[in-house]
């Protein structure tokens, strides 16, 4: 099954599903809220994780028929188990292994699923909290108000061949992406952009998606209030079926 990542004339939502939170009771019930709301994707990984990847995606599959994305925080995350996967560079970070050190090792495997491989360029942006991202990769976030640096990079991403960008303010973080910033690089891209990291509220979302963002991931915000997830779709599809009368 191939995934496509929603194109500028479509937002899309993507939930994030952390395994290492996720039991049975968490996944049914995300599944069923999920399904429900009409969750455009499922993203599995984190930046540290205890438990088999693998049997959570096989699991979500089993659950719903929304495609499920892999978002590996590390090497161990991989499996072919998911419908695709996003091969992310850390290109705001100097991490050598993060910009292709990783990619090498895991490339022999992903082989076999390479249509399956959408390369996204992931920016951390330094968005209040010290993040788990942050620590676990050793880079250091791009500041938050520094919109030309965010825009020269994210351009760069574009230029090297990425499919995505990813704006990151990390799991849980204490504000989201600058609404600033993401209107910022989405004017200059021409590829989709994704954001994620506290949009933990309705209106946070709806701010991201109105800044230009094709894609919003939220994570810690849903497995609080199962309820968001709703709320973030039904923003999805006022701003996607919005006519301008002229
Ligand atoms: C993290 O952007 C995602 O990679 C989701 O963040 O858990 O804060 O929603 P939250």
């Amino acid at each position: 099954m191939r995934v496509n990542i929603p194109w500028r004339d479509r937002k899309a939502v993507a939930q994030l599903i952390d395994p290492d939170r996720a039991g049975e009771e968490m996944l049914v019930t995300a599944a069923e809220h999920a399904a429900r709301a009409g969750v455009d994707l499922f993203l599995v990984g984190g930046s540290l994780t205890a438990v088999s990847v693998s049997s959570v995606v096989r699991r979500l599959k089993e659950l719903t028929n929304i495609p499920v994305t892999l978002f590996p925080g590390d090497l161990t995350q991989m499996t072919e188990e998911a419908d695709a996967i996003f091969l992310l560079s850390l290109i705001s970070g100097r991490n050598p292994e993060l910009l292709i050190g990783n990619h090498v090792i895991a490339a022999p495997r992903l082989r076999h699923m390479r249509d399956r491989v959408i390369p996204v360029g992931y920016m951390l942006i330094d968005c209040g909290s010290r993040t788990s991202v942050e620590y676990m990769s050793q880079t250091s976030p791009m500041p938050y108000d520094k919109h030309d640096i965010a825009v020269a990079t994210a351009l760069a991403g574009e230029m090297l061949g990425m499919k995505a960008i990813y704006l990151e303010g990390g799991s849980g973080a204490a504000m989201p992406v600058d609404p600033a910033m993401i209107r910022a690089v989405q004017s200059e891209i021409r590829i989709p952009l994704i954001t994620g990291g506290g949009l933990d509220t309705p209106a946070r979302i709806e701010e991201a998606f109105v800044a230009g963002a094709d894609m919003v991931v939220t994570g810690n915000g849903c497995e609080q209030d199962p309820t968001l997830i709703h709320e973030a779709c039904r923003v999805r599809d006022r701003l996607n079926h919005r006519t301008v009368i002229v």
